[in-house]
């Protein structure tokens, strides 16, 4: 194949998720009972023993799979990655292949993937799943460069490839063959996976579901996987990637759920980080971490909510779109793209007064307005060129008042591409 078809084919095997933009990050699992956030295990050093008592206590009784899509539908999410297995080992589904899972190990005994899958197949949101392929704190022979259970099993004695061959590759392959499709599988901190083993599992996912797409974190080898995980919480510059990305994002400062950590980010703030993200090219996944009792916390789902109202109005501007065309970051927001079409996010505290300038548009606008504005009332435009500097400037009247809540949009309409 030659490489301009094989781009091609990668491009059309992306673009449900390029297009999707934005996406639900759920980490859920035993840890949620300590509510301390999902490394406890290893922040305490709990011995297997005393941490596979968690499991005989959880029983998520309120949780509902559809609610939980239905949250992400509201928040204008497109898909949703959860944890089918976090670093504690525990399978958060119903493995034959490891009975440290939560239907043979809890008095739940439901299989939350399952129940999920069927939700997300009906609500039409892609179910994908976190899978950690390299740190296991439950297993003798799992290994990672750093971050191994030292407390519980004697290093020198582990064979990973009974980790790999025993648990890891059976699991993958009963959440690739019992799920129906799944979008993607989010794989992570791979520290001191060979490159034999980064090939393996690669070939393995591809070997079961063809177009489930593979996080960058699958390997430290460049460019494997099918698109870029940013680092968490990090955003990045315009252009840094040639290949699609995606910025894993929380909503407080802690992933698994946690009572202590109540330092949440504003609806207005993440509204920014939104545009900020799509202006870029990239996709937002926006974590929640579920109590024991199976709930995405009321103050998760009340933001989840508020950033929702705005995509539901701003959808034109956010699924589909590409990023930016202009190589400089803009001081008022964010601009992203469509075959003729141009929309400029910009953030309410910048509004500018009287007009927005913008470098660089030879194309003629045909016609612009606020895309919140029932009526689309038309706004005036001027163009310029300046034939020394080959300069084109685009003067837009803004209305005295921003048409949205924090970050409003204009739409420039253009003519030809
Ligand atoms: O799943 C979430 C994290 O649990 C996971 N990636 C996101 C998506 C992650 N794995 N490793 N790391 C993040 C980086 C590890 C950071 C550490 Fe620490 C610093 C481990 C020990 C010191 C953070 C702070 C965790 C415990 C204390």
């Amino acid at each position: 194949m030659n490489s301009i078809k094989a781009a091609a084919d990668q491009d059309l095997k992306t673009k449900w998720w390029t297009d999707a933009r934005f996406g639900m990050f759920i980490h859920w699992g035993l840890y949620a009972i300590p509510a301390k956030g999902e490394w406890i295990m290893y922040a305490e050093r709990t011995p297997v023993q005393e941490y596979e008592k968690w499991a005989a206590q959880f029983n998520p009784t309120k949780f509902n799979a559809n609610a939980w899509v239905k949250l992400a539908k509201d928040a204008g999410m497109r898909y949703i990655v959860i944890t089918a297995k976090h670093h504690d080992g525990f399978a958060m589904f119903h493995s034959r292949s490891d009975t440290y899972n939560i239907v043979d190990a809890t008095p739940f005994g439901r299989d939350p993937m399952l129940e999920l899958a069927e939700a997300c197949k009906e609500a039409g949101i892609a179910l994908c799943f976190y899978y950690s392929h390299v740190i296991d704190w439950h297993h003798p022979d799992s290994m990672h460069k750093e971050h191994n259970n030292t407390w519980d099993y004697n290093q020198e004695e582990k064979q990973f490839s009974k980790y790999w061959h025993g648990k890891v590759k059976p699991q993958l392959t009963e959440l690739l063959t019992e799920y129906g499709r799944v979008g993607l599988l989010w794989f992570d901190t791979a520290g001191g996976l060979s490159e034999e083993n980064s090939r393996d599992i690669v070939q393995h996912v591809r070997n079961l579901q063809p177009d489930c797409l593979i996080n960058s974190r699958v390997s430290h080898i460049m460019g494997m996987g099918d698109y870029v995980s940013k680092g968490d919480n990090e955003i990045g510059m315009s252009g840094e990637d040639t290949r699609p990305w995606e910025t894993p994002m929380t909503l407080n400062q802690s992933w698994g759920y946690t009572t202590k950590d109540q330092v949440w980010k504003s609806t207005e703030s993440l509204l920014h980080k939104l545009v900020n993200v799509i202006g870029k090219g990239g996709n937002l996944l926006l974590n929640v971490g579920p109590s024991p009792e199976g709930t995405i916390p009321e103050l998760s789902a009340d933001r989840l909510r508020e950033v929702g109202e705005w995509t539901h109005r701003n959808a034109e501007a956010i699924y589909g779109t590409t990023g930016s065309p202009f190589p400089c970051e803009l001081t008022w927001g964010a601009v992203t793209t469509k075959p003729g079409r141009v929309y400029l996010h910009i953030h309410n505290d910048k509004w500018p007064e009287h007009e927005v300038r913008v470098h660089g548009i030879r194309n003629r606008i045909t016609r612009a307005y606020m895309l919140a504005d029932p009526n689309q009332r038309e706004l005036k435009v001027v163009q310029t060129y300046e034939v020394s500097l080959d300069l084109y400037t685009l003067i837009l009247e803004v209305p005295s008042q921003p048409s949205d809540t924090h970050v409003s949009v204009l739409v420039l309409e253009l003519a030809g591409e």
